[in-house]
């Protein structure tokens, strides 16, 4: 059962602005409909955003879900202001800026609020100003904490439940990683019994390519190259081969998300896949990414014998560095090599 009367919390507030963090992820979109929906259904007046436009991608991934138009795209400050907000809900980051466009937007003003509720599965690092937090770093998605701690899992109606399962299997990348419990299977299991469909879902959000990844997938696999000594891969994009072929923002965006996601640490016997990517001469940024199950390398205490700026988790971290892109792709094999033998 629900631990936080959320109704109680937000009894003399007006009306509630809950954000999903940006960029557009599932996770925090569903989790804002959901609870806006609860909220609305009990009387109470609330508007959901997401404070960055929706890129094309996730508009044509996302939209075959339902409820879609309950969240809106705009500036968080300038709804803030103008629809006279005095609570607000925070969802899925754990990082402010995420949560406001700050290439577009000043600060974000907080003071005017009455209440600030942070709901999260992140860790909270106390960047987020909130007066009540509702975190629980062992949950597989915030649906899931807002389910184990706002939402009553009865409200959950069949159309609400395809939100809850796309969620759960875009977070957990349906259903192997971030598991640290029986309880998003329980809740999946709930799902199946009141009539949602989750075949459909994993369909659209996993198994189904678009012809342009393909395309993007054929031009990467005849780049990457296997260095069997440390079992790992790497896609080499030096600035000679992003200048030849004409790889601009949007291009290598495409590239690192289906590198990232879909081969790096995919191939059987090599734990960890980097790529490095030449943006303009001698300025380098390398994104590594591992297999959870058989990568023993501390990636962001291998990076940080690097130097450039790091950060991330154990199997998933990134840098940037400014040096010759040939010596730093033999830099990082040296490292890799000695982080092995040892
Ligand atoms: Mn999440």
């Amino acid at each position: 059962m629900p631990e936080l009367d959320i109704l109680k919390i937000l009894q003399d507030c007006q009306k509630t602005l809950l954000i999903a963090s940006f960029p557009a992820d599932i996770d925090g979109i569903a989790s804002a409909i959901i609870l806006k929906k609860y909220l609305v259904s009990n009387g109470k007046d609330c508007i959901a955003i997401c404070p960055d436009p929706i890129t094309e991608i996730a508009k044509k991934k996302y939209n075959f879900l339902p409820y879609m138009d309950e969240i809106l795209y705009a500036e968080s400050n300038a709804t803030l202001l103008n629809e006279n907000i005095d609570a607000v809900i925070l969802f899925d980051s754990s990082t402010l800026t995420q949560f406001y466009n700050p290439a577009k937007e000043e600060v974000f003003d907080l003071c005017k609020v009455k209440k600030v509720i942070h709901i999260d599965h992140h860790e909270d690092m106390g960047k987020i100003p909130a007066d009540i937090k509702v975190i629980d770093v062992h949950a597989c998605a915030s649906v899931q904490v807002l389910l184990d701690q706002v939402v009553p899992l009865a409200y959950i109606t069949p159309s609400l439940g395809e939100l809850v399962f796309a969620a759960l299997v875009e977070d957990t990348g349906n259903f192997v990683w971030n598991l640290q419990s029986s309880r998003p299977y329980n809740i999946a299991a709930h799902l199946i019994d009141i009539g949602v469909r989750t075949a459909p879902i994993i369909y659209q959000l996993i198994l189904w390519k678009d012809k342009e990844y393909i395309e993007t997938l054929k031009w990467m696999l005849t780049h990457i190259e296997y260095f069997d000594d440390i079992h790992t891969i790497m896609l080499c994009i030096p600035f000679e081969i992003k200048e030849k072929e004409k790889i601009d923002g949007e291009k290598f965006q495409k590239i690192k998300e289906i590198f990232e996601l879909q081969i790096a640490k995919f191939i059987r016997g090599y734990d960890r896949g980097i790529l490095i990517y030449e943006e303009r001469k001698g300025y380098i940024y390398a994104s590594f990414r591992a297999n959870d199950v058989t990568n023993t390398v501390d990636i962001p205490v291998l990076l940080a014998k690097v130097g450039g700026k790091s950060g991330g988790h154990f199997n998933s971290a990134s840098i940037k560095i400014d040096g010759v892109f040939e010596e730093i792709k033999e830099i990082l094999q040296d490292l890799l090599h000695d982080a092995l033998v040892k």
